[in-house]
């Protein structure tokens, strides 16, 4: 393939200084010395915009008129966080905007923070959508990410004085929004309800009400590729349309009710990340953005066409199912092509699942999508009709490959009426059947996805299996994050182009054996810390010593993810310390970071919150240990914090239990940034401990097969807490109200839950837990071998970049490629 390279932005500082000016003055109406450092923002945002339009325009129009297949990513979350820096960089404009700033008189921090996050995601699957079209565009590969613009993003998170969490709107486009380019040239009408009529073989659906999807179009620049790709975020709006019957009958209110029903679908992301709701509003978003996304692809790859030739749609674009809530897509492009088309069942079915693909992001069993099929059947009457159409095709499939009759029971898509229960739809068995390809993001993922969550389906369809793992983009995680590590490497390297092609990293491991290069690291990760000290202290009031060892857990807060096992350890070397078992002078100095947000309904999530913010209470303010343990958990965990934690971060916490962490992303981004890992066997934790080498890697804990083993002994976790005192005191510490004011009561379903249930197992992993921190502390007291090892995890990190997770989808699944 060759590369096509478009030339870096050639203009001056002066000229680039000028071109804020003028928008300044001519779009914002103000002078230069009147504008605050959010009207520099909104004029620097629109000059960036200008300067890559032209680009956007070409690779738009090379896109239609070219004979590069393109990929639609299909994601119900697009966690994008702050876009000017990164706009920057890819507009080749970082230094003149640098310089543009001193010219204004104003403050280049000033100007990055006026940006408001938008945060259209939840966690690791919006945020790894986020990566995935970052390293498209970079490739020059034709693509779009489609997705929903939430009016409304994931909640802002504030403490209340108890230590709880608390969820405020997140209502992100209050102030001026630069980057969005709403165009309502390009609608799509979405129907829902009604009824369906006609014969067997030529059925009509009329809609019972109408949504108006509006394309909201973002720039996503490629770095160095000279190609900017589309983000179009769909909005819902009513339309102009008044039901004059109801009006007669019952009045206004109700004649409008329709329309701010259709604008309400589009308010608000939800916050669930597990555990899905089946709420009609859900259902509503996803049929929403993906049927406006479908039509909008018809749209751009047959423009002007009333007749088109959708069989050769699957050579024009494939589309990336980011989990199962785009999944309604595979019965409605069957629906555009029968309904709509006139094209036979056969003929639909082959260019549906031609162009469907599909990506699982979880194991854990309840966060697969199962809608009521009475739900869908009400929302989409036409759609029910077709999944079940499906059902009974792929059934009688079946038939011809096994004679396994329960086995068949178990796959159908819908299932069957027993018992009383109603039938459901199960959207990732739909997907399977649906699409070409089934891949989890991680090795052992995929596997585990293969041998339980679908394995009757892998049995029957194992070819469409695979795996692609995970990656995060080294642009936004690594250059703009850690400036001053990617200054170190490319002076390691003699080069910069580690940034778009990351395995580089690997020339830096001779390094690691030259004590003054380790030296420099060391300086660089010395310096992010002060950095960060500094930070939060400016935005959380927190007085953090850089010089101890910062320890940082950052993701959303679940059970699986084990929260609980962290602070339980911290609450036991408090312990330790208080009782002069260890004298305070021999533990290693540490900081310990937590961020992350739990779903406002998820009760045992929530009061972990508040079991860490007691004792982060409790431990800052006990002379015994002040300067060698504090606890800091700033509050709304979000991209920009992470930007500012990684680069500082010594140690990572990816403690899981083994067999329910799909991937991790976080885990990667630490990496890569020069920390080093204290984890499981979970998820892309194996290959980061198999690349960066497994005596770089702190691991600890039960394997998938020991867990399983466990469960099927029957795991009684009181045991444990019966056979390590240092476990025993710890949770009795949470029981005895010491982190409640005396309370003995706030953590109640804490510690039964721990003692009697504790479904993943944080008992049985603790002791194996607290014996690693002696290897972590004996390491961290010699800084030369510390650093060294941290160097080399970044210098074999490079495997973990998007632009390689991009390069597995394009070779295996898209079979597409770069523009030529
Ligand atoms: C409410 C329904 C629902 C269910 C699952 C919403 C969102 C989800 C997501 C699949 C949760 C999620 O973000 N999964 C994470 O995906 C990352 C990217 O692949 C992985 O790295 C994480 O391990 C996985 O938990």
């Amino acid at each position: 393939m060759t590369e096509y390279t478009a030339p870096k932005a050639s203009i001056t500082s002066a000229a680039f200084t000028d071109e804020i000016r003028e928008q300044l003055r001519y779009t914002q109406g103000v002078t230069p010395e009147q504008a605050t450092a959010a009207d520099v923002y909104v004029a620097t945002a629109a000059a960036v915009r200008r300067h890559l339009m032209d680009a956007w325009m070409t690779t738009q129009h090379d896109m239609v008129t070219g004979s590069t297949k393109a990929v639609g990513y299909f994601s119900a979350e697009f966690l994008m966080g702050k876009q000017l820096r990164n706009a920057l960089l890819n507009a080749g404009l970082s230094d003149q905007f640098d310089d543009a700033v001193k010219a204004l008189g104003c403050d280049a921090r000033d100007v990055i923070d006026a940006e408001y996050e938008p945060g259209l995601g939840n966690g690791g699957l919006g945020r790894l959508a986020a990566c995935y079209i970052d390293s498209l565009a970079s490739k020059g590969v034709p693509a779009f990410g489609y997705g929903i613009q939430y009016r409304y993003g994931i909640f802002r998170q504030e403490f209340d004085e108890q230590g709880r969490q608390v969820e405020r709107p997140d209502y992100w486009l209050a102030n001026e929004e630069p980057w969005g380019h709403i165009d309502y040239n390009r609608s799509q009408r979405v129907g829902f309800g009604g009824v369906v009529t006609g014969k067997d073989d030529v059925r009509t659906w009329e809609p019972a009400w109408c949504v108006r999807a509006v394309p909201v179009d973002y720039m996503v620049p490629g770095y160095e590729s000279g190609r900017v790709n589309t983000l179009r975020l769909w909005s819902a709006r009513s339309y102009d349309e008044f039901d004059l019957l109801t009006f007669n009958r019952s009045g206004y209110l109700a004649a409008v009710k329709p329309q701010v029903k259709a604008e309400n679908i589009s308010k608000i992301l939800y916050p669930e990340d597990s555990t899905p709701q089946g709420k009609e509003l859900r259902l509503e978003q996803q049929y929403f953005f993906t049927a406006a996304s479908i039509h909008d692809a018809i749209r751009v790859f047959y423009p002007g066409q009333e007749h088109p030739d959708l069989t050769t749609l699957p050579d024009k674009i494939c589309f990336q199912l980011n989990d199962t809530h785009p999944v309604i897509g595979i019965p409605e492009l069957m629906r555009v092509m029968i309904d709509e088309y006139g094209y036979d069942w056969d003929t639909a079915w082959r260019t549906t699942t031609a162009c469907f693909n599909y990506t699982c992001h979880t194991l854990l069993p309840e966060a697969l999508e199962v809608w009521p099929a009475s739900l869908i059947g009400s929302l989409l009457p036409r759609h029910l009709e077709i999944i079940k159409e499906i059902d009974r095709r792929f059934v009688a499939q079946l038939k011809t490959l096994t004679d396994d009759a329960e086995k068949i029971d178990r796959m159908r898509i819908v299932t069957l009426a027993a018992d009383g229960k109603e039938p459901k739809v199960r959207m990732a068995y739909l997907a399977t059947a649906g699409g070409s390809h089934v891949n989890g993001v991680a090795a052992l993922h995929s596997e585990l996805l293969k041998d339980v969550t679908l394995r009757d389906f892998s049995d029957v369809f194992g070819d469409k299996f695979t795996n692609v793992t995970n990656g995060v983009t080294p642009r936004r995680f690594v250059k703009l994050a850690n400036p001053r590590l990617s200054d170190l490497i490319t002076d390691g390297l003699g080069t910069d182009r580690w940034v778009s092609h990351l395995d580089m990293l690997k020339e830096l491991v001779p390094l690691a054996k030259d004590d003054a290069f380790v030296r420099r690291f060391a300086e660089v990760k010395q310096a992010n810390k002060v950095d960060f000290a500094a930070y939060a202290r400016r935005e959380y009031g927190f007085e953090i010593d850089p010089n101890t060892m910062i320890n940082s857990m950052v993701k959303r807060l679940h059970e699986y993810k084990r929260q609980s096992l962290k602070i339980l350890a911290v609450i036991s070397q408090y312990a330790d310390i208080k009782s002069g078992r260890v004298a305070a002078e021999d533990i290693v100095p540490r900081t310990v970071v937590f961020g992350a947000k739990a779903a406002p309904g998820y009760r045992m999530a929530k009061l972990t919150i508040r079991l860490i913010n007691n004792v982060a209470r409790v431990i800052n303010a006990d002379p015994d240990v002040k300067g060698r343990l504090s606890v800091y958990y700033p509050w709304n965990y979000n991209i920009r914090l992470a930007e500012h934690l990684i680069p500082a971060t010594d140690l990572d916490e990816q403690i899981s239990q083994a067999g329910k962490e799909a991937s991790g992303t976080g885990n990667m981004k630490f990496a890569l940034n020069g920390a080093l890992t204290v984890g499981t066997l979970d998820g892309a934790n194996v290959e980061i401990r198999e690349l960066v080498g497994p005596e770089n890697f702190f691991l600890f804990g039960m394997t998938v097969d020991e867990v399983e083993a466990l469960y099927d002994k029957g795991y009684q976790p009181s045991s444990y807490y019966d056979a390590d005192p240092r476990l025993k005191q710890a949770v009795d510490m949470v029981s005895d109200g010491t982190f409640s004011d005396g309370d003995r009561g706030v953590y109640k379903p804490l510690t039964s839950d721990w003692l009697n249930k504790d479904y993943f197992m944080t008992m049985a992993d603790f002791s194996a837990y607290m014996d690693i921190q002696g290897e972590i502390e004996t390491l961290y007291r010699d800084p030369l071998e510390w650093n060294r090892k941290a160097l080399l995890n970044v210098a074999n990190s490079g495997y973990f970049s998007s632009d390689r997770a991009i390069d597995d989808y394009l070779a295996n699944i898209w079979k597409t490629g770069p523009m030529d």
